[in-house]
């Protein structure tokens, strides 16, 4: 994690130090300029190198506003496309933007793992995760990115604008049993455990190993990431529920949760 941090803690500054170096076509001249003391200055990193993964299934038509929304924000971006088939895969696939598309439906969390594995080989810096559904404000993305200098894990955080009026009853309930929960497992106060809205340091996912494939993906990976002692911020969004049904199944993803919660208690 070290040398990541100082990756992020040197942006915009200059380092300036004295070395010797190789370099020359000829012995004498590579010998002569590997005595030589010189002063050189190495610029840090301009920028950060982000990748936006959006896990994706079947969000037809929603998922028209959203690509030419997250287009205008010039970011690069990474569709997973799960193996949708209610016209989502061709909006996608015209609309010359990234994307992997897996034969048949394997799961977010799986889809996700596909984006991290992605971005760790293609030498991202870090990564942020999105709903393609518009439920989550893209305009929040440049905060994101600039939150992770400070944070390993920064979570968009619904819980300030949370209650029953604003959010389905079901979901309001699962959402603060979890949290919850959560908290008290990592002995840390967690707002928004299930929140996919995250971006996070390359380190990150790459010392993480996750086993869930569903919806119970954002549970696992926020205990063992907190458990790991990774620094956890977190940015306030707005609750957005559009008409938009959600993907997850009540009780089979429900069992799943409770499942990481087992897994958890006994196996750490
Ligand atoms: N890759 C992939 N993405 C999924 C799957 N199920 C849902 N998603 C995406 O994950 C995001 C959240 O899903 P959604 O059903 O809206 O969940 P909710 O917002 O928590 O109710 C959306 O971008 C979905 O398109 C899946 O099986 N595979
Ligand atoms: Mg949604």
């Amino acid at each position: 994690m070290g040398a990541f941090n100082n990756l992020f803690s040197g942006l915009n500054k200059a380092l300036k130090f004295q070395t010797s170096f190789r370099a020359g076509s000829s012995a004498g001249e590579s010998a002569a300029l590997t005595r030589q003391r010189s002063e050189v200055q190495v610029l840090s990193r301009p920028f950060i190198k982000t990748l936006i993964i959006i896990p994706t299934y079947n969000e037809f038509p929603q998922i028209l506003e959203f690509i030419s929304a997250i287009k205008k924000l010039n970011y690069e971006c990474l569709f997973i496309d799960d193996g949708s088939y209610d016209g989502t895969t061709e909006i996608i696939k015209k609309s010359n933007v990234n994307y992997i598309r897996n034969e048949r439906n394997f799961g977010k969390g799986y889809s996700l793992k596909i984006g991290f594995n992605y971005a760790i080989v293609n030498n991202y810096d870090c990564v942020i995760t999105i709903d393609a559904d518009n439920q989550h404000p893209i305009e929040f993305i440049p905060l994101f990115v600039e939150k992770l200098k400070f944070f390993d894990i920064v979570i968009g955080s619904r819980k300030k604008q949370m209650n029953i009026r604003k959010m389905p009853i079901d979901r309001y309930i699962s959402n603060r049993f979890n949290s919850a929960f959560i908290s008290i497992l990592c002995l840390k106060n967690i707002p928004d455990a299930q929140s996919g809205y995250r971006g996070m340091k390359i380190d990150v996912i790459k010392n993480l190993k996750i086993n869930s494939n569903g919806f119970d993906f954002e549970t696992e990976f926020i205990i063992k990431a907190i458990k790991k002692g990774y620094k956890v911020g977190y940015i306030d969004i707005p609750i957005i529920y559009n008409s938009k049904k959600s993907h997850i199944k009540k009780f089979k993803d429900t069992l799943k949760v409770l499942k990481v919660y087992l897994n958890v208690i006994f196996h750490s």
